[in-house]
């Protein structure tokens, strides 16, 4: 059924539940010298390139390939729009690797047709921190889909993480691969509910009339919680110490130190916002949320050609309840306007999904790791990672 997963070492269906299989490595590293020192062989018309993300012009052919051929929702009405400053952004953190950044173009026209990209992370499993890549970001041009070229961009992306002394790998996927470590749900906050419903993302409640659903969907013009402020540069130390003590909790989650969190969670202008709250009598920073920009483009609508969402991304609450730190984001995305603010049921999230209106999506989220075994599916609850 999965020939190319059947030879790959990942949890196999066929495995689930046999207690005799340890957790961890599933294969041992092997001498970097017998890493294979070539890239893998593409079809004749198809050569590989590493993409330079620091030259505008590699931007936009990636912002182009992805534009027109990354995920679409089940029914084809909305597809991915990354930003070029958010790839940058997603692509470049500290310590990432250029030959990681792969391309496949025509050789004769020279288009790019095909991409796959990886960064470096430290994600804790349970107690052992495991240096991994990050892959995201994998596409072949629609017009040479199911011709075998993502397993041979998935071998080449490894080949390129092992020259680099990285076994194990972490990726996220709307289809079901051998074997998600926990299958997570997409949850949608409408913000611009009349838009929503004229795009076709959503569509008017039974005995719902759009005035009475215009007001059920209205925030505020401004945050609650006092001491609520953007994140700023000088936060960095207080938010790396606030992020770091509450991942702990959960059984997969990425182990950031301060140059991760300027990185990953320094506000960048339509790309990704971070507040907090910092307490009037002792400064103290006590609750952060953040959410990024992905926008999507409309497929075939006569009004509208993009959705402005904003993606919840890493909250923590220790004095403020998460459910109004989660109002307050809310309060900001509207005010920016983003027409819907989505989430997963990661992390402590089921706990204001339903109170702050949310609705389920059509959409799941399956998380995988590679060459790293767990013996147990994981709650999306357990699950302290968000990935692009
Ligand atoms: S998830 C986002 C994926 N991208 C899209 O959905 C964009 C739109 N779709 C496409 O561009 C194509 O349909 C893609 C497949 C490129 C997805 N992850 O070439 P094919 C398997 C992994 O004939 P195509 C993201 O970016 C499929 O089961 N495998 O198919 C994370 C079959 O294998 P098997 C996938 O449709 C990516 C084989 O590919 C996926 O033309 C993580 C068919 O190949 C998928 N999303 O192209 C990648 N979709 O026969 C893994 C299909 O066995 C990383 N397939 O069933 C692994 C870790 C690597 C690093 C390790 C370091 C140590
Ligand atoms: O966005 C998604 N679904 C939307 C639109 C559905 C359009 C028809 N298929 C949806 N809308 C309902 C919202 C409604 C608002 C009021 C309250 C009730 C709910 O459900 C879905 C997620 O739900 N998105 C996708 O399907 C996109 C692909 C998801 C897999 C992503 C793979 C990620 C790649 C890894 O890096």
């Amino acid at each position: 059924r999965h020939k190319f997963w059947e030879s790959q070492p990942v949890g196999q269906f066929k495995d689930a539940g046999n207690p005799n299989l340890l957790e961890g490595p599933i294969e041992p590293p092997t001498p970097l010298s017998e890493v294979k020192q070539q890239p893998y062989n593409l079809p004749g018309p198809y050569e590989w390139i590493t993409c330079d993300m620091d030259t505008k012009e590699m931007c936009s052919e990636v912002y182009s390939l992805l534009t027109n051929n990354y995920v679409e929702d089940d029914e084809n009405m909305f597809r991915f729009n990354y930003s070029k400053d958010f790839l940058q952004w997603a692509l470049r953190p500290p310590g990432y690797y250029r030959s990681w950044h792969i391309g496949v173009r025509v050789k004769l026209s020279k288009k790019l047709v095909a991409f796959v990209t990886g960064v470096p992370a430290k994600i804790r499993v349970k107690d052992t921190i495991v240096d991994m890549a990050e892959i995201n970001f994998l596409c072949v041009h629609k017009k040479l889909r199911s011709k075998r070229l993502a397993p041979v961009m998935i071998k080449e992306v490894t080949r390129r993480v092992h020259l680099e002394n990285i076994w194990q790998a972490t990726y996220t996927a709307g289809v079901v691969l051998p074997t998600p470590i926990s299958t997570c749900q997409y949850w949608h906050r409408s913000l611009n509910p009349k838009k929503l419903i004229d795009v076709g993302f959503s569509r008017l409640g039974s005995r719902m009339t759009m005035s009475r659903t215009i007001k059920l969907y209205k925030l505020p013009d401004s945050p609650i919680t006092p001491g609520f402020r953007k994140m700023e540069l000088r936060d960095v130390p207080a938010v790396t110490r606030l992020l770091r003590g509450y991942l702990k909790q959960f059984i997969v989650a990425p182990d950031f130190d301060e140059k991760d969190v300027e990185h990953w969670l320094l506000p960048k202008e339509d790309v990704v916002d971070s507040y907090l709250v910092e307490s009037s009598e002792t400064h103290a920073v006590t609750d952060f949320c953040s959410f990024y920009t992905l926008p999507s483009t409309v497929i075939g609508n006569q009004n509208y050609s993009i959705l402005k969402a904003a993606y919840s991304y890493y909250n923590v609450s220790t004095k403020t309840p998460l459910l109004q730190l989660m109002n307050d984001a809310l309060i900001e995305a509207k005010k920016k306007g983003y027409d819907v603010f989505n989430a997963l049921n990661v992390m402590e999230n089921e706990v204001f999904l339903k109170e702050l209106k949310f609705g389920p999506g059509d959409g799941q989220l399956q998380y995988y790791l590679y060459n790293y075994r767990l013996n147990q599916t994981l709650r999306p609850s357990d699950l302290g990672l968000v990935l692009l």
